[in-house]
């Protein structure tokens, strides 16, 4: 056991996973025939006329994403229906056919250069319009679609793939041919991860609704994501079990108890993508979530070890929908509100006999009393470590007491001292003076624990 666990924490990012992990908040643009038909998942028969966005301005996407704090942008190139963003040499359902012309891949990657975010797409496999969907010429049409992505747009940060794999044109399924997909985009765009249910660089957390593990592991069993590296050898009790069950809708894939039973352990962290309103595409009927939800949404998922991919989607016009412009500048607004001013402190490590049950004094530089959130950081240089840990404060006369206690860290993990809706703040809670310091307890870790930063809000 005590090998596996040396090997678990020598499981490491790849230079384009931390480098994802930077940008952390992305947004998710679904557009398309859809936003014409009023459907969620196009049929493929759709007439190239019905694209016409007559004021298509992404300098408009750009600004309203970027006033939510977002870094980056992922736009369908291609959805389901197989309709194409882009003038694709290799079929005539493209806007080259539609009253529209132009090309929304390179309107969007421009505006996103101009910007200063990153440019990623999303190219359906599934596909209902292509004549070859079902034979392996499909795959061949699929990869150089995907080349044409790739060399065309400038760098891109991220290629989205889903694992959609319904009936073509012909009633035929595809064989999709991942491996291949996955060399040509090391191939043309080494730094971009590649988002798709079983890795290689980044897996989809299970849902669409938004929602983060509680204890979010990054490092997970290869049987979960057979396209990621194994980075380990096989678990102590491989030999009595079998993962091949993991699903990415598993509450739990990352703890000990089961990657025991692994053939081998990987770097693959997840992606929560959820939809600014109910559907994926625009909606007039429809509604953007509440504030709070999305903010909810915002602490709990580039709070909790994921990057967050939030989908607006744009109208028929081809611009955002303006109650969405407002809601991401609200967005935005409350988390510069929370993380906009930090609160000096200086982290000390405590001595003590050796162990991997650590703690750190976070010394308050001024007063700490009005201190939200404690935002802690792992260096994954180190792989991620930390199994649960607890934030103290040490009362007048009494002794520590835990006021936050958590689970996994990894990347980032923000704790929300004060309970807003108990309306109490548990800093100066039964105290006459302000704290002068917290402690942070690492409870259970796979190893020495790495801190990369300690920071208060
Ligand atoms: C899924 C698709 O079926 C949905 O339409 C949407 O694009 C979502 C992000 O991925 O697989």
């Amino acid at each position: 056991m005590k090998q596996f666990l040396r090997e678990a924490v020598s499981v490491v990012p790849s230079e384009r996973q931390k480098k994802w992990f930077d940008v952390g908040f992305y947004a998710f643009v679904h557009f398309g025939v859809n936003t014409f038909t009023n459907r969620e998942w196009g049929l493929g028969n759709e007439p190239e006329e019905i694209f016409n966005p007559t004021k298509l301005d992404c300098d408009q996407w750009v600004s309203a994403v970027k006033a939510a704090g977002m870094k980056g942008l992922i736009l369908t190139a291609k959805h389901h229906d197989g309709f194409c963003l882009w003038p694709s040499k290799y079929t005539e359902h493209s806007v080259k056919n539609s009253p529209f012309k132009g090309d929304v891949v390179k309107e969007a990657a421009e505006a996103c250069r101009r910007g200063g975010i990153k440019f990623g797409f999303y190219l359906s496999p599934w596909d209902r319009n292509s004549k070859l969907y079902g034979t392996d010429e499909y795959n061949d049409y699929f990869c150089n679609q995907l080349t044409e992505l790739l060399t065309q747009y400038g760098d891109i940060f991220c290629v989205w793939f889903d694992n959609a794999c319904g009936e073509g044109p012909n009633g035929k399924k595809q064989k999709y041919d991942f491996p291949r997909y996955i060399e040509l985009i090391r191939k043309y765009q080494p730094d971009a991860v590649i988002f798709n249910d079983f890795g290689p660089d980044v897996r989809w957390c299970g849902n669409e609704a938004g929602i983060a593990r509680e204890s979010e592991w990054a490092v997970i069993p290869m049987e979960l994501c057979k396209y990621s590296e194994v980075q380990t050898g096989p678990g102590p009790m491989a030999d009595q079990g079998d993962l091949s069950f993991l699903y990415n809708s598993a509450k739990n894939i990352g703890t000990l108890d089961l990657a025991m039973f692994s053939k081998g352990l990987t770097f693959t962290p997840a992606e929560v993508d959820t939809s600014i309103r109910k559907g994926w595409f625009w909606h007039k009927e429809e509604e953007p979530r509440s504030l709070d939800k999305l903010f909810q949404i915002y602490m709990s998922t580039v709070g909790g070890n994921c990057c967050l991919n939030l989908n607006i989607p744009p109208t028929t016009d081809g611009l955002f929908d303006e109650r969405d412009v407002k809601r991401l500048k609200e967005l935005g607004d409350k988390i510069r509100e929370n993380f906009g001013k930090e609160i000096a402190t200086t982290l000390k490590k405590r001595e003590n006999s050796g162990t991997i049950q650590q703690e750190y004094e976070i010394v308050f530089n001024e007063p700490g009393g009005e201190a939200r959130h404690v935002v802690i950081e792992e260096d994954l240089t180190h792989g991620q470590r930390i199994e649960s840990f607890q934030i103290l404060r040490e009362s007048e006369g009494y002794q520590l007491y835990p006021i936050y206690q958590g689970s996994t860290v990894g990347n980032r993990k923000i704790c929300t001292l004060w309970d807003p809706a108990k309306d109490q703040n548990p800093l100066l809670f039964g105290r006459t003076t302000q704290p002068t310091h917290l402690v942070l307890r690492i409870t259970s870790a796979r190893g020495e624990a790495f801190l990369k930063s300690v920071k208060i809000y």
